[in-house]
């Protein structure tokens, strides 16, 4: 590693914080990073920060389970996902990084009548969007899965499935990552270890931007700060319809691979994917209670193990090797918060609650689109902030993966 990146491999040391930029964005997880590096590629705007109070992608990007798939319940959420499972799949191409996208096909269990209606439900939207899924039954899980569990002698018997073959994995750093390289090889400025304080607005514009390191101009303000959002967005004087929850996951011991495809029982509180690494990644429900915090529990593991043994008692020799905590921005419909606020410059990225690493392509590309032109693209329309005083709420709570 020879003089242009002294300290980091891929990344240039921070630089010194600049007085002014054209746009600066507020959290440097997957989705601040995304937009920053549409804005340098796609539009040529590169005179641009990315505030990161931690280390790089450090929030929940680092904590997610990693599941991408476009098997939602509206054709706004199905038309939208779908865009950034088609940008996913080439991703790895686009950033030259390896991000080693998966694609290993998505099971949504159903124990009941009331979760296959909604299968088949999702079922039929996802086919009249052209997303290719189908509500399968015990016999065809058998032959896609037949490490589950199919027997009627359990507590939840499995009915049937929402079957999406599309449905894949990634290395949630690798796509963090390769955002950033591609960002700061174009100009961007990254700036970790660089906590947000407090806005100033002046006539419905943030005029400035306090940091830990000093205080800045900006054109434009971009948040993209996850579990943090209602409290920066606080700082603009903006109160979000949102909550922030834990959401806790954790991983076992790696083996060779064992299990092909995605897992999910919204019924059982239980996901379960093989990384590419080998370790079973899995989760539960969201904590039962609204907290700033990361802290994981001993109930969540216990909780998640009762279920995950009976859907695949072949794992009751694994040992769990690690477990962690995020902190999701859950909205009242399940559905993000994107585009415009009540200040002229300053555009939002939030809600993103327990569903946002798969649309962190798309997020991004289309963030950029809307801060370069001022104009919000037709795809991110139904998630402004303003659908919830008029009634136009997205409701995708049917087709969320975890229990809350
Ligand atoms: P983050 O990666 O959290 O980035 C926001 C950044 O803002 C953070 O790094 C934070 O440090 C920074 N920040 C906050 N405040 C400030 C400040 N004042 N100044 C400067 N910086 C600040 N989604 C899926 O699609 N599939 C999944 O399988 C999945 N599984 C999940 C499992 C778990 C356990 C969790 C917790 C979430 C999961 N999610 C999943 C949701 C997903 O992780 C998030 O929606 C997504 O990562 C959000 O990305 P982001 O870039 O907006 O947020
Ligand atoms: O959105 O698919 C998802 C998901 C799975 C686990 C957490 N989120």
């Amino acid at each position: 590693l020879s003089g242009k990146y002294p300290s980091q491999r891929h990344f240039p040391v921070r630089p010194a914080l600049k007085s002014s930029y054209d746009v600066v964005i507020i959290g440097g997880g997957g989705h601040g990073l995304a937009a920053a590096y549409y804005l340098a590629k796609d539009w040529g705007i590169t005179n641009v920060a990315v505030l990161e109070k931690g280390y790089l992608a450090g929030g929940n990007t680092a904590r997610n389970t990693t599941i991408v798939r476009s098997n939602y319940l509206t054709p706004e959420g199905v038309r939208f996902y779908d865009e950034s499972r088609q940008l996913f799949s080439d991703l790895s191409h686009e950033l030259d990084y390896n991000i080693l996208y998966s694609e290993r096909g998505h099971l949504t269990l159903a124990h009941n009548d009331a979760a296959m209606r909604t299968s088949r439900w999702r079922a039929e939207v996802n086919k009249h969007m052209g997303v290719d899924s189908e509500l399968v039954y015990p016999d065809e899980i058998a032959k896609i899965c037949p490490q589950l569990n199919l027997s009627r002698d359990v507590h939840h018997p499995i009915e049937g499935a929402l079957y999406h073959p599309p449905g894949a994995i990634a290395r949630h750093d690798g796509v963090a990552w390769g955002y950033a390289k591609g960002a700061t090889e174009r100009g961007v400025e990254l700036h970790t270890h660089t906590e947000v304080t407090g806005l100033k607005v002046n006539n419905d514009e943030v005029t400035q931007v306090e940091t830990d390191r000093g205080t800045i101009k900006a054109g434009v303000v971009l948040q993209a700060v996850a579990g943090m959002s209602s409290e920066v967005a606080r700082m603009a004087g903006l109160k979000l319809p949102i909550k922030t929850i834990p959401l806790q996951a954790c991983v076992s011991e790696p083996v060779k691979p064992y299990l092909d495809s995605i897992v999910v029982s919204g019924s059982l509180h239980t996901y379960v994917s093989q990384s590419s690494r080998g370790e079973m990644v899995m989760g539960s429900a969201a904590d039962p209670y609204g907290l700033y915090s990361t802290r994981s529990t001993l109930e969540f593991k216990e909780d998640l193990m009762m279920n995950m043994l009976e859907l695949l008692p072949c794992l009751a020799s694994l040992r769990v090797l690690r477990q962690w905590a995020g902190m999701a921005d859950m909205t009242p419909d399940f559905s993000p918060v994107m585009g415009e606020t009540p200040l002229k410059n300053y555009y939002i990225d939030a809600g993103w609650g327990t569903w946002g690493f798969k649309a962190t392509p798309v997020s991004g590309k289309r963030m950029a689109e809307t801060i370069a032109t001022r104009q919000v693209p037709d795809l991110i329309k139904p998630f402004a902030l303003s659908r919830f005083e008029r009634f136009a709420q997205v409701g995708e709570r049917g087709a969320a993966s975890v229990g809350h």
